[in-house]
């Protein structure tokens, strides 16, 4: 049938993928075993590429199973959970603030019709749900030095938008009918291992490759731009341990995470201390400029600190002495 043709097709080119997580880290059981609440099943959704279905990387198959899904299909991510007898849901599939300016009704639909599906699947099968929030959560009308967990969110970005519906239907579906939602909101995430993908942060993965390769980098914000940001390993870090903290323990249901804030001189002027050549131009861009202007330069993450025991472990010398020694150890 035609109409299902093109249904496929326009869904193809969604192209998101869900991977179940089972290694040692995410979880340690025997696939047959039964979950417990020590030992969940996690489904974690992950947005792979924005423009086509593509099988992952070698290494991605290497540590634990990797299913493609959609999830704009509801009913393929409702077998993929009774199937696997998940328990728990990271729900990371998302278009970046970037990328969401440059196309507003595909993250429209992702990041709100896909939270959607999300949400009530997590209710349907009474699914732990993590949903990812962010600095891109804020406006220019909240407090930026530092953002506190409650106050005025107007943010002027879709994916912005996206993500206070997201806290506030999860928060919501908490209240009303006891699903056990957890939202974080990350700072810009740095990584040797993912590359850039559509966001306004995205300046301090690249500084980073272009340092070790051209020794050139050209940044899209002003040099005094400060931005709040965190490790991968943090953030993995923080993530898990929220989702292992006891119900009894949250006194909210979406926390701001911090680590560092930093601005593009200040992280060139680290990576100098090992690449004294590295050169770095700037030539801001109007979109993005303006997007990091109206977040926050620093978060306020008190109530993670009390409640949970958040605390972070790298700053801007570590962050710069593991990414550069990644970089390196990947290109060897
Ligand atoms: C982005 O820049 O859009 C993301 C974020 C801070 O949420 N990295």
């Amino acid at each position: 049938c035609h109409g299902c043709r093109s249904r496929a097709r326009s869904l193809s080119f969604q192209g998101f993928s869900w991977s179940l997580r089972q290694n040692s880290w995410w979880n340690s059981q025997d696939s047959n075993d039964l979950p417990t609440a020590e030992n969940p099943r996690i489904l974690i959704t992950e947005n792979v590429i924005l423009s086509d279905i593509k099988k992952a990387p070698p290494e991605v198959y290497r540590s634990g199973p990797f299913v493609y899904a959609d999830v704009l299909d509801y009913k393929n991510l409702r077998e993929l959970v009774v199937n696997n007898r998940i328990t728990w849901l990271v729900h990371y599939s998302a278009l970046l603030s970037a990328v969401g300016e440059a196309n507003v009704a595909l993250a429209r639909k992702i990041n709100i019709t896909g939270l959607h599906n999300v949400l009530d699947l997590a209710l349907e099968s009474c699914l732990r749900l993590f949903v990812p929030s962010t600095i891109g959560a804020f406006g220019p009308s909240s407090p930026r030095d530092p953002a506190p967990d409650l106050c005025v969110q107007r943010p002027r970005t879709i994916y912005g938008v996206s993500k206070v519906h997201g806290e506030l239907m999860g928060e919501y579906l908490h209240h009303r009918y006891g699903l056990d939602f957890r939202c974080l909101r990350y700072p810009g995430i740095i990584s040797a291992n993912t590359q850039p993908g559509g966001g306004t942060t995205d300046y301090a993965v690249q500084i980073f490759h272009d340092a070790l390769s051209t020794g050139h980098h050209e940044c899209y914000l002003r040099a005094d731009t400060r931005l709040p940001m965190m490790h991968i390993g943090d953030c993995h870090r923080a993530t898990v341990e929220f989702m292992q903290a006891p119900e009894c323990q949250l006194s909210l249901r979406t926390y701001n995470i911090a680590a560092m804030s930093f601005t593009p001189e200040e992280v060139a002027t680290e990576i100098r201390k090992q690449l004294p050549h590295l050169k770095v131009t700037y030539n801001p861009d109007s979109v993005r400029q303006t997007i990091a202007d109206s977040w926050p330069v620093r978060f306020d993450d008190s109530n993670a600190q009390r409640d949970w025991g958040w605390k972070s472990t790298y700053g801007l010398e570590e962050l710069v002495s593991d990414m550069l020694s990644s970089i390196r150890d990947k290109k060897t």
